[in-house]
């Protein structure tokens, strides 16, 4: 009992006693200056360590650590040249202790043909797990991979799937991307784009707003962040459509630093910074009063080290002491294991080498940092804390675990816009359809024109026996209104799109309205060509023949035939669809919502559209040219059976003008839809109004007035007289009056012959009794000259 007593106090106050009287020194490599400047804050977090090991009876209770400090300047070169000062300097380094990844990279190749085993307290780099590389290398600090899970499971938990990646162009960083890359890939994610830069990011940054990244990893060390979030800013690479994750090891108010090289002031970095996520592996035992094997609990950790940093946080390295403070644990309870003839510790000593190896890789201890454990990789094992920036300072969201997969979230997270904003800028279709007033206006117009040409139907056949109605071919006058109205039926149908009816539908409205549009022009247009066909007909005849009146019918029948063959095989052989033209994408105005209208509209189209057009247009076209040559050639005649056919060749000009304005006009506003639909739709209801108008109204009028006055009243005697004996009639009374004028040509000649002969007769006479009464007064003036000789 006195003996064990006598050991235990003997082992506590060695130290004490000065019985901790072997030196084993260790190297250490602090940056305190470059890129990550952690050693500040490591460096007493170090030194607290050292104080505490080297007054722990239990541990390494012969031996006392000492440790020669250097600043590797976070520069590979520096920290390689104080490598080799430790290693060709007395005493003999039992292990050395690293920061930066880009030194213990470098360092760490050359360890193990020195057999030393090098430890890093501030190195993130996930190359540094590589065993064949690195095999003698251990860190307390987690590799940066660790980040990455908890990444992925962030971007899936708010539905973000387009990632954009930014990483300075360090080893550290180009192995976290890649693994970052894999795992993005491997969780069916897209990387949107991935940029690296040297050490001046503006390129980069611009070229993640040229590719629209939204959802953006940066990866680089403090002093680029600031030179990062000055371009971002002034990329206005921030705000509620952006969301960037960097590494959560930058110390608080990190962006505040004077920087020469940022022309940023921390205002404007704030801004930009402002509701950014962090990722970093849990660096302080998160329960505060837990013992660690130091003896002290992390918040006794933390009281001690701000008292040594002046109460300062934001102190480079920071976040990374307590992982500092445990390293020098680590190592300790290595060598504590290994205690056997460390003084003996040479560099060619591969065997004390090998067994301070084997130690570290069963160290399992609770640290201030968490519990201290090694992966085959050599990796620290921990839980991933995620924060967020709101106001600049870190506010914690949650933590992750990879090996259970799980993610505690408390969902305190902010959003600049209210909610999390999506990874990409929405695209909403957006139908270009015909406005609905539009498309009822013009659809009651059409029904009006419907209206007029049924009241036109009616009013025909009520007046069928008044001369005016029967001298203007009304079965012709009636097949007019019929096209007319026919084609007014398209009217509504080409206002028809994605407002009222389905893609299916569409194609189907797409056949109707050709066929509506086609067969009424060809049965109105075809009734007008026909009587104007028959007027020239009529008056260009030669002497002595007859029209037949029904070919009056057979060119009517002969142009609907034709187009009714060319409808139906184009029908057949090349169906109209729907097909849809995309426009370029539109900015909405009347909403700040990260969204983007892309217009497509709905048109009819056929596999061999210029065919489609060449055939209708073609063979119409043709009619419609000649109707007007007719129109133009019977101007001035006025025929008995056709009394109106001033009025059909002024309907034919209107066609003919409208046509050929609006076919041309609708090709070259084709994309303008409103235009397009209120263009045809007028065409179709100016024609078919003029059309019927023309044709009825003077008919309407003369009616209306003859009916009033019953004057120009003529009723026809006999009902059942025919349209065609009323034509051969007529035909045959020219005939004759053509006779009669040449027999009276014939008398009026004959009468001025007479009337020659009778003046020179008359002539003759009176020059016959002149040189009678000539004579008889010479024959009296001789016999009385006689008389009186004979007297
Ligand atoms: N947490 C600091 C990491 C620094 C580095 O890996 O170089």
């Amino acid at each position: 009992m006195f003996l064990i007593l006598l050991s235990i106090l003997t082992g506590f106050y060695k130290p004490l006693l000065g019985l901790k009287s072997k030196n084993l020194t260790i190297g250490v490599l602090v940056p305190m200056t470059g890129s990550w400047s952690g050693g500040k804050a490591c460096k007493p977090a170090l030194e607290m360590a050292l104080e505490r090991v080297n007054r722990d009876p239990r541990i390494l209770p012969e031996y006392h650590l000492n440790m020669e400090v250097s600043d590797s300047q976070c520069k590979p070169g520096v920290g390689t040249s104080l490598f080799y000062d430790f290693l060709y300097s007395e005493p003999p380094k039992m292990m050395v202790l690293s920061g930066c990844s880009v030194v213990s990279t470098f360092i760490s190749q050359a360890a193990k043909l020195w057999n030393i085993i090098v430890l890093g307290y501030g190195s993130s780099s996930p190359s540094l797990s590589d065993r064949r590389r690195f095999p003698s290398f251990f860190r307390t600090h987690p590799s940066a991979t660790l980040h990455n899970p908890a990444r992925i499971k962030i971007f899936q938990k708010f539905g973000w799937s387009r990632i954009a990646t930014i990483r300075q162009k360090e080893e550290v960083f180009s192995s976290t991307e890649e693994d970052l890359v894999k795992r993005i890939k491997a969780a069916g994610m897209e990387i949107v784009t991935r940029q690296e830069f040297l050490s001046n990011p503006s390129n980069a940054v611009a070229n993640l707003k040229r590719r629209d990244a939204r959802i953006i990893v940066g990866m680089f060390y403090e002093n680029l962040a600031r030179k990062v979030f000055c371009e971002a800013y002034k990329n206005k690479l921030y705000g509620k459509r952006y969301v960037w994750f960097l590494v959560g090891w930058y110390p608080d108010k990190w962006y505040e630093k004077p920087d020469p090289e940022v022309d940023c002031i921390p205002v404007q970095l704030k801004l930009a910074l402002e509701g950014h996520f962090t990722t970093e592996a849990e660096i302080i035992h998160q329960d505060r009063l837990a013992r660690t094997v130091s003896g002290m609990t992390s918040a006794e950790f933390k009281t001690e080290l701000d008292r040594r940093l002046n109460y300062r946080t934001d102190v480079s390295g920071y976040p990374e002491a307590p992982l500092a403070f445990d390293a020098i644990w680590a190592l300790a309870l290595a060598l504590n294991k290994t205690e056997k003839n460390l003084q003996n510790f040479q560099y060619s000593r591969e065997d004390i080498s090998q067994k301070i190896y084997s130690s570290m890789n069963a160290t399992h201890f609770l640290g201030v940092s968490g519990i201290v454990a090694f992966s085959s990789e050599g990796d620290r094992i921990a839980w991933t804390m995620v924060e967020q920036m709101t106001n600049g300072t870190y506010n914690t969201l949650g933590c992750y675990h990879q090996m259970s997969d799980n993610l505690s979230w408390l969902g305190v997270e902010r959003w600049i816009g209210g909610h999390p904003p999506p990874d990409h800028t929405r695209i909403i279709t957006s139908p270009k359809v015909i406005p609905s007033n539009v498309f009822l206006t013009f659809t009651l117009l059409a029904g009006g024109g419907v209206c007029f040409g049924i009241f036109c139907c009616i009013f025909t056949f009520l007046n069928r026996y008044r001369m005016c109605i029967v001298d203007s071919q009304p079965v012709m006058n009636v097949l007019v209104i019929l096209g007319c109205i026919i084609s007014l039926m398209a009217v509504p149908l080409f206002g028809l799109d994605q407002n009222y009816i389905s893609p299916e539908t569409f194609t189907v409205i797409c056949q109707l309205r050709a066929w509506c549009l086609l067969a009424g022009f060809s049965v109105g247009y075809g009734a007008l060509f026909s009587k104007v066909w028959m007027v020239h007909r009529i008056n260009t005849k030669t002497k002595g023949k007859t029209i037949n009146s029904s070919e009056l019918y057979a060119v009517f029948i002969l142009i609907q035939t034709i187009n009714v063959i060319i409808l139906t095989s184009l029908q057949i052989k090349d169906p109209l669809f729907r097909q849809l033209l995309i426009f370029d994408l539109e900015v909405p105005t009347n909403t700040d919502e990260d969204i983007k209208l892309r217009p497509q509209l709905e048109f009819c189209d056929a596999k061999q559209m210029s065919i489609w057009l060449g055939v209708t247009l073609g063979f119409n076209g043709v009619i419609l040219l000649f109707g007007i040559f007719l129109a133009f050639e019977t101007r001035s005649v006025k025929l008995q059976n056709y009394k109106d056919s001033r009025s059909v060749a002024i309907a034919i000009y209107n066609i003919m003008v409208l046509v050929s304005i609006s076919l041309p006009l609708c090709f070259i506003i084709s994309k303008q839809h409103v235009a397009k639909y209120a263009f045809v739709a007028g065409c179709v209801l100016l024609s078919c109004y003029l059309s019927m108008g023309f044709l009825f109204l003077p008919k309407i009028l003369v009616i209306m007035r003859s009916t009033e006055s019953a004057r120009d009243v003529r009723f026809l005697e006999d009902n059942q007289t025919q349209d065609g004996e009323e034509c051969s009639l007529h035909q045959s009374l020219e005939s004759e009056n053509e006779d009669l004028k040449i027999s009276i040509q014939q008398i009026e000649n004959k009468l001025v012959v007479l009337n020659r002969q009778l003046i020179q007769k008359s002539y003759q006479r009176v020059y016959l009794s002149v040189r009678q009464r000539e004579n008889r007064a010479y024959m009296i003036s001789r016999l009385n000259s006689d008389e009186d000789n004979s007297c």
